[in-house]
C-alpha cells in the first residue's frame, strides 16, 4: 500500500526509528508527531526535549553516545551559569542553548509551537513534517514518595531514584492536538501508525491523553505498529524497567501489550525477548522478532523495513534515497 505514515515519537529510541523512517521514506510521505509532556521552562527557556532530540536525530547532529542534545558540543555557557550561582542540574550545551533561544524568543512572540518547530526543522534541511503533539501545554508529572514531581525533576534532577506510584498529564483533558497530528490522522490516505519505540508510560501516553488521540487511534482503519521499547526485559535508556516494576507490572512485552489493549495490531520485539512472542499471539497480536537495538543508521533504516513491511507499506521509487 502506498501512503502516509504517522510516526509517534518520544525523544532517543523513538528519534532514532522516527530517523529511520525519514531515510527510507519521501518526505511528504513522512509526518512525525512527537511528545511534548516532557517540556519545561527552565531559566526563562521553554525547552522541548523529545522534539529536540527528533530533530537532532533527523539533522544527523544528535550525540549517540549521551542520547540527548548536540555532538561534539561544548559547555562554555554551562559554566558561566555556574560560576553566576544559576541552577545546573539540567544540562544546557551552547549549540543546543541556540535551539532553546530560537524556540523561546518566537514563542515569546506569539508563534505557536508547531510554526516554530516546523521553522527550526526546515532551517535543519529536515524534509518530513516534524510536529508537536499539541500546542497547548502538556506537563507530565509523576507521583513519587516526594509528592508530585515535574516531569524533568523526577527523570533528571532525581534520575529516575523515587519510587513512582502514579503518572499523570498536567494540562489534558483540554488540549488538542497540533494541526500537523490532526490533518495527519485525517489524511484520507493515511495508509500506516508506527509508534516508535518510546517509553508508553512518559513518552507515549501524553500523546494518547491529548483530545481525541486515543479515541482517533482506536476507530482507525488502517494498521498500526508499534515497536517494543525493551530489550532483554528493560530499556537501553531510561526507567521502563524499574517503572514497569513500580507499577506492579511484569518485565515483558506482554506488559506493553496489555497497557496498549485495543491500540496496536502488530508488535515488534527484540531477538533477546523472543520467548515472549508466543503468548502475545495468543493475545492477538501478530509479532516480528527481530534485532531492536540501533547503533547505526543501517539499524535504524532496516527497522524502519520491518515496521513499514509489517504495516503493508510499499516503498516507492522516489522514497528510498
Ligand atoms: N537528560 C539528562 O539525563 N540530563 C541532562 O542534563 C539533560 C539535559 C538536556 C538538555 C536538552 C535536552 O533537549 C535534553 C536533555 N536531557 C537531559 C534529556 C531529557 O531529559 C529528555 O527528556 C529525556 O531524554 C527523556 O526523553
Amino acid at each position: 500500500m502506498r501512503g502516509h505514515v504517522l510516526a509517534l515519537s518520544g525523544g532517543v529510541g523513538g528519534a532514532k526509528l522516527a530517523a529511520g523512517l525519514a531515510a527510507i521514506l519521501a518526505p511528504e510521505r513522512l509526518t512525525i508527531a512527537v511528545n511534548t509532556g516532557d517540556d519545561f521552562e527552565h531559566l526563562g527557556l521553554t525547552i522541548c526535549p523529545d522534539i529536540d532530540s527528533v530533530t537532532y536525530a533527523l539533522a544527523g547532529l544528535n550525540d549517540t553516545e549521551r542520547g540527548w542534545g548536540v555532538a561534539g558540543e561544548t559547555w562554555q555557557a554551562m559554566a558561566m551559569l555556574r560560576d553566576l550561582g544559576e541552577a545546573d542540574w539540567f544540562n544546557l550545551g551552547d549549540r543546543d542553548l541556540g535551539t532553546h533561544l530560537a524556540r523561546s524568543w518566537r514563542l515569546r512572540a506569539g508563534e505557536s509551537l508547531s510554526d516554530v518547530t516546523s521553522r527550526l526543522t526546515r532551517s535543519l534541511g529536515i524534509g518530513p513534517a516534524v510536529v508537536p503533539m499539541s500546542d497547548a501545554p502538556v506537563r507530565t508529572q509523576v507521583e513519587t514518595s516526594e509528592g508530585w514531581l515535574d516531569f524533568q525533576r523526577y527523570f533528571v534532577a532525581e534520575q529516575c531514584r523515587p519510587v513512582a506510584k502514579a503518572i499523570r498529564f498536567d494540562g489534558t483533558p483540554g488540549a488538542v492536538p497540533s494541526p500537523g497530528l490532526a490533518e495527519a490522522l485525517a489524511r484520507p490516505d493515511l495508509a500506516a501508525i508506527v509508534l516508535c519505540p518510546s517509553n508508553p508510560f512518559l513518552s507515549v501516553d501524553p500523546i494518547l491523553a491529548v483530545d481525541g488521540v486515543r479515541a482517533a487511534l482506536e476507530s482507525r482503519q488502517v494498521p498500526l505498529v508499534a515497536v517494543s521499547p525493551l530489550v532483554g526485559g528493560k530499556s537501553l535508556k531510561g526507567p521502563l524497567g524499574k517503572l514497569l516494576g513500580e507499577l506492579g507490572l511484569e518485565n515483558s512485552n506482554r506488559a506493553i501489550v496489555d497497557h496498549y489493549r485495543g491500540l496496536i495490531d502488530h508488535l515488534i520485539i527484540d531477538r533477546s525477548d523472543a520467548v515472549d512472542a508466543e503468548g502475545l499471539r495468543a493475545a492477538s497480536v501478530s509479532v516480528t522478532v527481530t534485532g531492536t537495538v540501533m547503533h547505526a543508521a543501517e539499524d535504524r533504516e532496516r527497522l524502519a523495513r520491518e515496521a513499514l513491511s509489517a504495516a503493508r507499506i510499499e516503498l516507492e521509487g522516489h522514497d528510498a534515497r
